[in-house]
């Protein structure tokens, strides 16, 4: 198959296009619906996006062990979505595999349930740039080939990553993470804005989101006191400690002008921020008052930091 041609027609464009359709089975689409619950790449379709989506996607089981689903260095076909079993993802820096030789560099990272890979080559029209290996024996995978994706699914991926790219590289908190862990993060982010004067999150309350600031100026409060706490701007983050702690919110904190944020639900916030809790866990500020944040974490309410 060839990758040129099609590449050079915009997603937009009006050509007639049919999707592929897949018939399913009332208790496959149930599975495939759940796949694709906690996706975010699928969660701004409209219903018509959508349901041309469940009826291309095609189910793929990954019967053995060690099966290699996608070479690094290849032309890239599908795009994937993981239903059952588990995945490991090897980079070799050297780009694609010489012929004949087992190369496949190292180990970077695994992919479970509900997560998808294979969108790299498929958005840029590059090579596959990395190796992926089945490492359960029952694995199951849901493909979705390229006109489909960039059709229907990248668009909004597209837009999303190159939206917030430039913020999150100035984000200090995410700067140890390679450029790709961002692009996943940037997919899960959603935008939401507050006037000022405006309470964000609320001393007490249950924490669901965890919160980046676009722009505009926020100031913490605590039982009702603005003294003893901080500013924050655009960088900065919070709504961390309810989530890392599992914990009622430590203070309120209220926007001192309009504002931008870029939030994350509890899913995205543990799957994708678990390489920098260790940092947030750092900055946490009851640590600068001299509070030890692990004496107090199982006691709920307990006021400390933000
Ligand atoms: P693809 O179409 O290039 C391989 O086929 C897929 O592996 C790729 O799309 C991504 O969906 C997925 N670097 C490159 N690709 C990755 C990475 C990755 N992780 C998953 N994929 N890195 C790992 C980041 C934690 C960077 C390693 C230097």
């Amino acid at each position: 198959t060839s990758v040129s041609a099609e590449s050079l027609i915009p997603s937009s464009s009006t050509e007639e296009w049919t999707p592929p359709v897949y018939p399913k089975t009332a208790e496959q689409l149930e599975r495939l619906k759940v796949a694709v619950s906690g996706n975010f790449l699928f969660m701004h379709l409209d219903d018509d996006q959508s349901s041309q989506v469940l009826s291309a996607l095609m189910e793929k089981p990954i019967p053995g062990k060690g099966t290699r689903v996608i070479t690094q260095g290849d032309v890239g076909d599908y795009f994937y979505v993981v239903e059952r079993g588990s995945f490991d993802i090897y980079v070799n820096p050297a780009g694609s595999m010489l012929p004949g030789t087992d190369g496949m560099g190292q180990k970077v990272n695994e992919i479970g349930p509900g997560g998808s890979f294979g969108e790299l080559a498929l958005m840029y029209n590059a090579p596959r740039a990395a190796t992926i290996i089945s490492t359960t024996s029952q694995a199951v995978l849901w493909a979705l080939d390229r006109v489909t994706f960039r059709r229907i699914l990248m668009e909004n991926t597209f837009k999303k990553r190159r939206m917030y790219e430039a913020f999150l590289e100035e984000v200090a908190l995410l700067s140890s993470l390679l450029p790709y862990e961002r692009s996943k993060i940037a997919d899960a982010l959603e935008s939401v804005t507050f006037q000022a004067g405006e309470t964000i999150i609320r001393q007490g309350d249950p924490g669901d989101n965890f919160y980046l600031i676009e722009s505009g100026e926020a100031e913490v409060v605590k039982n009702g006191l603005q003294e003893a706490v901080k500013k924050l701007g655009k960088g900065d983050y919070f709504g961390e400690l309810a989530l890392l702690n599992d914990a009622p919110r430590a203070a309120s904190v209220r926007a001192i002008t309009k504002m931008k944020l870029a939030t994350l639900g509890k899913d995205g916030f543990q799957r994708l921020l678990g390489p920098v809790t260790e940092i947030m866990r750092r900055n946490d500020p009851r640590l600068a008052e001299g509070v030890d944040p692990l004496a107090e974490a199982g006691s709920p309410g307990s006021p400390g930091g933000f």
